[in-house]
């Protein structure tokens, strides 16, 4: 079955770029960027990754991040992801990444996004990986500071296929960025958005009438409400599931809890994703072997899920076929 899983061509279609700075990485920036980390060792960086729920997470996420100074630091974050993705057979990557964690302080737009545009383009050239950029609003700043990101975006709408919305989902309902998803999408964006992730299956709902998300990322708790389900079976509405992350976080007590296969049974368009996989412990294979060997995930499942992927991936038609 692992090699089975290893052959399996693959896209990525859940991951935040900034979760996926490995503890090696993030000491080797330091270092070079003067940048002071509490922790001693990577043993020691490894162990403060004991988390209890999402919030705990991001504490730790956002501080790791702030090492990541100039635009080599972004290529560099990005390059050693899509070699990895590639060493797992990933084909297609459709990545998250924060702005505003950067802006707010003091890194310019522009030095993000051009380290991560300049290693798409390695990545597409060297490894045969194509990539599409979506831009995530933090929802736990204002509704206002996502309009001024947006804005700040404009130039560089070309190297941008989608808005996503991310960190923490409790309290922080998707009506709140209603108003930046419409001059979104009136601008060209596609959307997704984080939603049933720790907040509740009226999130989901939200997220697809309001914001008009046409992915649910995670979307685990809409199997709390029988109508969300039916409307997301009728319309093929993906959910990018990431199980690593569900039970490091403790959205599911363990992998044998989680609902995947159960969703996947019931014909909704499910994925597996890895999220952050430098904090999560592992990446596509990784996901895909801990969900198969708890969850008894059959060759068909995998089979299906693999093409879930692929139909779920903003690419074209003739692309979306040549990937299968
Ligand atoms: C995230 Cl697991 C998760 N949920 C929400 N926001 C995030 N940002 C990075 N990982
Ligand atoms: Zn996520």
């Amino acid at each position: 079955m692992q090699k089975f899983i290893e052959g399996l061509p693959k896209v990525e279609l859940h991951l935040h770029i900034e979760g996926t700075l490995e503890p090696e990485l993030m000491f080797a920036m330091a270092e070079r960027n003067n940048i002071k980390l509490r922790y001693g060792s990577v043993e020691e960086v490894r162990q403060a990754y004991n988390f209890t729920d999402l919030q705990s997470f991001l504490n730790i996420y956002y501080a790791g991040a702030n090492v990541l100074q100039t635009e080599q630091d972004f290529y560099d974050l990005a390059w050693a992801y899509f070699s990895k993705a590639h060493a797992q057979n990933v084909r297609h990557a459709e990545i998250f990444f924060d702005p505003q964690t950067h802006t707010d302080r003091g890194i310019p737009l522009e030095t993000v996004i051009n380290g991560l545009h300049r290693a798409q383009q390695d990545a597409q050239n060297k490894l045969d990986l194509s990539s599409f950029l979506i831009l995530c609003f933090l929802r736990h700043l204002p509704p206002e500071a996502a309009l001024r990101i947006l804005d700040e975006a404009q130039p560089y709408k070309d190297w941008i296929i989608a808005v996503g919305l991310d960190s923490s989902e409790k309290d922080r309902p998707p009506a709140l960025f209603e108003e930046v998803y419409s001059q979104a999408r009136a601008q060209g964006y596609l959307s997704v958005a984080h939603a049933g992730e720790e907040g509740p299956a009226e999130y989901v709902w939200e997220a697809l009438k309001l914001l008009g998300s046409q992915r649910i990322d995670h979307g685990v708790r809409s199997v709390d409400d029988p109508e969300l389900l039916k409307y997301l079976t009728d319309r093929h509405i993906p959910l990018t599931v990431c199980p690593l992350s569900n039970v490091k976080l403790r959205v599911f007590p363990s992998m044998k809890d989680h609902n995947i296969k159960e969703m996947l049974d019931m014909g909704l368009r499910v994925t597996i994703n890895s999220d952050d996989p430098a904090y999560f412990g592992g990446y596509m294979n990784e996901n895909f072997i801990a969900a198969q060997r708890d969850l008894g995930l059959t060759r068909d499942d995998l089979y299906r899920i693999s093409l879930n992927s692929i139909e779920a991936t903003f690419l074209d038609e003739p692309h979306k076929v040549a990937l299968k």
